[in-house]
């Protein structure tokens, strides 16, 4: 980074809004795998604030799943209006979101360790509390669902809708981020959308770059296209990274893998792209590494991959 704003690491073990289990041991998985050495080589100093505390999930829903990836069949909050767990995921998401704006407001980046990607929904609302965002969501899945769309009552699957305004989430009001516009949203990796999603993609304002984009004009176009989207009229960007935008091939440890996804390389160049940007005109503001799962991964090479595309982010180069 050419800023010299300190990093600081938000882990967010959240597994509430996935079925699968799993995706709590992201952010230990994923500082195992030497996040703190990664970014070292980028010239960024981490400050590491620990995990959010948050209970498991077992503790509130005696019937959660275990690793097996099997539907819950739902306990006190489950099953809220199709969005399992929902309650507790606004209570993370609002400590969440103040932890970010306060990092903001010190001067400093926040860097979110998830966790399922409803733990989007937090970072996104606090980056956006004092500025006007945009945002770039690496990810195969549109995660445009609302508990009225939603085919599997996952939370993780509704991340943008949530940040959006879409749709009626409970008491989850707050989670309306109104200087997050649609305008700004670039999608990046796309190519499992539900047959309802893809309604709800095409007729919005968002910009989404699919899997085919990227083979027809190379990964590296496409991201500064989306760079394009999400600086325009804001004053700096989120970048969500959901790890399953990689090919299984090279990510398997994700809670939802959905192959023909992107190369190692690709995913390196993408961030890379982002980094130079951030070092023309300091555009990178926020920024979430999400649906990292090392039960499904022996070798934790998702995690480690995870931390290098991080340190790739802020600056780390080959040479
Ligand atoms: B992820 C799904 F139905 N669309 O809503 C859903 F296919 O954060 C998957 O991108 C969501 O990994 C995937 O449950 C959420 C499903
Ligand atoms: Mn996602
Ligand atoms: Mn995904
Ligand atoms: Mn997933």
């Amino acid at each position: 980074m050419n800023t010299n704003a300190t990093v600081r690491i938000i882990g967010a073990p959240m597994d509430y809004g996935a079925n699968r289990r799993g995706v709590d041991m992201g952010p230990s998985a994923i500082r195992y795998a030497g996040l703190a050495d990664e970014l070292e080589r980028a010239s960024v100093a981490p400050v590491d604030d620990g995990d959010l505390s948050m209970p498991r999930a077992e503790e509130i829903d005696p019937d959660a799943d275990d690793a097996t990836g099997l539907e819950s069949t739902g306990g006190e909050s489950a099953g809220v209006e199709n969005a399992k767990f929902l309650p507790e995921i606004e209570s993370v998401n609002a400590r969440l979101a103040d932890r970010v704006a306060e990092t903001l407001a010190d001067g400093e980046f926040p860097l979110v360790l998830g966790g399922d990607h409803s733990v989007a929904i937090g970072s996104l609302h606090g980056s956006a509390r004092d500025a006007d965002v945009g945002a770039i969501w690496f990810d195969a899945h549109a995660d445009l669902n609302t508990p009225e769309t939603s085919p599997s009552g996952n939370v993780h699957g509704m991340p943008l809708g949530a940040a959006l305004g879409r749709g009626v989430f409970g008491d989850m009001d707050w989670a309306h981020s109104p200087r997050l516009r649609e305008e700004s949203v670039a999608y990046v990796g796309l190519r499992s959308i539900d047959e309802r999603e893809r309604e709800l993609v095409r007729e919005s304002e968002m910009t989404a770059f699919t899997m085919s984009d990227i083979d027809q004009r190379g990964m590296t176009a496409v991201v500064e296209d989306a760079l394009a989207v999400a600086t325009d009229g804001t004053d700096g960007i989120h970048v969500s990274l959901d790890l399953d935008m990689i090919d299984p091939k090279a990510a398997p440890g994700v809670g939802t893998p959905v192959r023909g996804g992107v190369t190692y390389r690709e995913a390196h160049a993408a961030l890379e792209a982002v980094s130079r940007r951030h070092d023309r005109d300091g555009i990178l503001r926020s920024m979430d590494v999400v649906e990292v799962n090392p039960i499904l991964d022996e070798a934790n090479e998702t995690a480690a991959l995870a931390a290098e595309l991080t340190a790739s982010a802020f600056g780390k180069r080959i040479l």
